[in-house]
């Protein structure tokens, strides 16, 4: 091969669904903090909006509705967040028993810098009314819901306290161009910290309302549900829980005796990530991994160099630590729709 076909060489999407299109970015092979747009995941309930509106409106309880368009936009103040998007239903096959959904592995995950206005500044210029109490965020992809019988549109919103967030962002630029059509274009929120289902693609309305919205993206999806049968003691899915994903070695790797760097990424939806430890001997003993960045809504990339004489399996784990105290347990926390799984990461190698 010349080394011009060599510098070729890329990694793919993994697809779990082609309509509507969902597919896994190639976590394993990533040693930089920011995703080139053709490797961004992509996480879709409907197929593409087919006509795509240039501006958005902000009505409801507001003094003065308005329209934004990507020219005025571009004259506003704008503000960049490094934030990492993760699916709630990210490594979703992993739960024991299994759940029914798309069977993401580790991928339902990416990472990159989102410009845009804070929509808090949007809502000093529309002004809010008494009452305002959640913003709604409506999107111009749509089709029907089986179990409600309904043709909706994606909608989310957001708690008055979360959405006056100085970054919760109305994006309109990954890595300082234009958003991928496929990612939100020509404006979509960003949430940091929350799983991805907040930050809503392709936004054509904004609603600010005075109760709490019940759109089934809400009150029926993104509800944490720990009981196969019934309801009882379900809770919304909200904050990232703490998690770290080891990308190399790969899992099932047969590899030499000698010195290994392990590496992988680590995040939180609180606080930043406070340690990252790895165990070779299936959790008896655990050491620390050498944290690199560590920026706020970011990913904190480590490594841990293992130096491995003796051949044999191997069990290799990671386990993320973040200053609000939260640590990844051994056993992800079940619930029936298979979101927020974080039990520590985990890979088997085999040294020859
Ligand atoms: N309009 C719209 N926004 C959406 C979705 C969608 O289906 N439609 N999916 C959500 C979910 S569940 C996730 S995880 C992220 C995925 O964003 P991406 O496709 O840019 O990776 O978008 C969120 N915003
Ligand atoms: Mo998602």
């Amino acid at each position: 091969m010349s080394k011009h076909e060599k510098s070729k060489v890329r990694a793919y999407l993994t697809t779990r669904k082609v309509n509507p299109e969902n597919q896994e970015s190639p976590i394993h092979f990533f040693d930089k903090t920011t995703y080139p747009h053709s490797c961004l995941f992509r996480r879709n309930h409907f197929p593409y909006p087919d006509y795509i509106s240039a501006s958005f409106v902000i009505t409801g309880l507001v003094q003065k509705p308005l329209r934004f368009s990507l020219e005025q936009f571009q004259s506003m103040p704008s503000k960049r967040v490094k934030a990492v998007l993760e699916c709630a239903g990210d490594k979703r096959n992993l739960f024991v028993p299994k759940v029914y959904g798309e069977q993401w592995e580790k991928g339902a995950i990416s990472q990159g810098c989102w410009s845009g206005v804070p929509l808090r500044d949007l809502l000093q210029y529309t002004g809010l009314l008494k009452g305002a109490k959640e913003v709604v965020f409506e999107a111009q992809d749509y089709g029907k819901r089986k179990d409600i019988d309904q043709t909706v549109p994606y909608a989310r919103s957001l708690p008055l306290q979360k959405a006056l967030h100085p970054d919760t962002l109305i994006a309109y630029e990954y890595n300082e161009k234009p958003i991928p059509f496929k990612n939100g274009f020509p404006f979509r929120l960003i949430v940091p910290q929350w799983y991805g289902m907040a930050s809503v693609k392709w936004i054509k309305q904004i609603t600010v309302i005075d109760k709490q919205f019940e759109g089934p993206f809400q009150a029926i999806d993104y509800v944490y549900y720990p009981n196969k049968d019934e309801d009882t003691g379900k809770f919304p899915v909200t904050l990232m829980n703490v998690n770290s994903t080891i990308q190399q070695p790969l899992n099932m790797d047969i590899l030499n005796t000698g010195n290994h760097m392990i590496s992988g990424i680590a995040m939180t939806g609180q606080g930043r990530i406070a340690k990252v430890e790895i165990s070779i001997d299936k959790g008896k003993t655990w050491s620390p991994a050498k944290l690199e960045h560590n920026d706020e809504y970011a990913w904190v990339r480590w490594k841990y160099l293992w130096e491995v004489q003796e051949t044999g399996e191997y069990i290799i784990l990671s386990r993320a630590t973040d200053t609000a105290g939260r640590t990844q347990p051994g056993t992800a926390f079940w619930n029936r729709k298979g979101y927020g799984y974080n039990a520590m990461d985990k890979i088997e190698v085999k040294i020859e």
